[in-house]
């Protein structure tokens, strides 16, 4: 059985019309620090599978907003739980002009303790953070070693006043040709989202590897 590792409800919802035989496991893995998603999300699944014992599948995500390089980026979870989403945009709103351009942009880290072609380890727009989390995890060489992949979603929009009463997060916020994620069914923001081209692509892979 994979199991489809976050805290999050609002994600299983919309693995669930990709994958059909997912559990969720509700594991806070640790979240190392680093500019990019790729590398938090490779510790996170090696993390998971330890703790598991049996195939993971880890989804980073985050909003990053052009104008504010990236930002919330890869703290996306804490600055919506601190700030607030409505923030944000009233952030946004003051200090930036329109369009306001932004991405979302999600990562799946798969892995089952097996050998197959590993993505090489993600590179890092920071070095340093890098580092720190190739740090993080030489805590353990075995688990270091367990390989993983990665797929990656990502979709253009702009940041827009709320509207909308579906998904979750930063949806309302999160215009992408003329409809916010929250006025999206969650078939059409599979068809689109960063999430549902990641899933797309890991669906693939995965249905031809348990082939
Ligand atoms: P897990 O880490 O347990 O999976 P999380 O919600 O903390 O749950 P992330 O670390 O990936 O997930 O944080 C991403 C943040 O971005 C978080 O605040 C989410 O609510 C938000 N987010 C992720 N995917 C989103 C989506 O498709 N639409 C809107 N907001 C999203
Ligand atoms: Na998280």
């Amino acid at each position: 059985m994979l199991h489809y590792v976050t805290t999050n409800a609002g994600k299983v919802r919309e693995a669930l019309q990709y994958l059909a035989d997912v559990e969720q496991l509700d594991y806070d893995y640790t979240e190392v620090q680093a500019s990019d998603l790729g590398p938090i999300a490779a510790h996170g699944a090696r993390e998971a599978y330890r703790h598991a014992g049996e195939p993971v599948l880890v989804d980073d995500a985050g909003l990053f907003i052009d104008g504010f390089e990236g930002f919330p980026g890869p703290y996306s979870s804490f600055v919506e739980d601190t700030l607030g989403v409505e923030t944000v945009y009233r952030l946004a709103e003051s200090e930036l002009e329109e369009p306001r351009r932004a991405s979302f942009d999600c990562v799946l880290a798969y892995c089952d303790g097996e050998g197959f072609e590993a993505t090489p380890d993600p590179v890092d727009r920071d070095d340093r953070t890098v580092a720190a989390a190739r740090g993080a995890e030489q805590d353990d060489e075995e688990t270091e070693a367990l390989p993983v992949k990665l797929f990656r979603g990502t979709v253009r929009g702009r940041i827009v006043p709320p509207r909308g009463e579906g998904g979750f997060g930063y949806d309302p916020i999160f215009e992408h040709e003329g409809t916010t994620f929250a006025e999206m069914s969650s078939e059409e923001k599979n068809a689109i989202s960063h999430r549902g081209r990641a899933l797309a692509k890991f669906g693939e892979w995965f249905a031809e590897r348990t082939e």
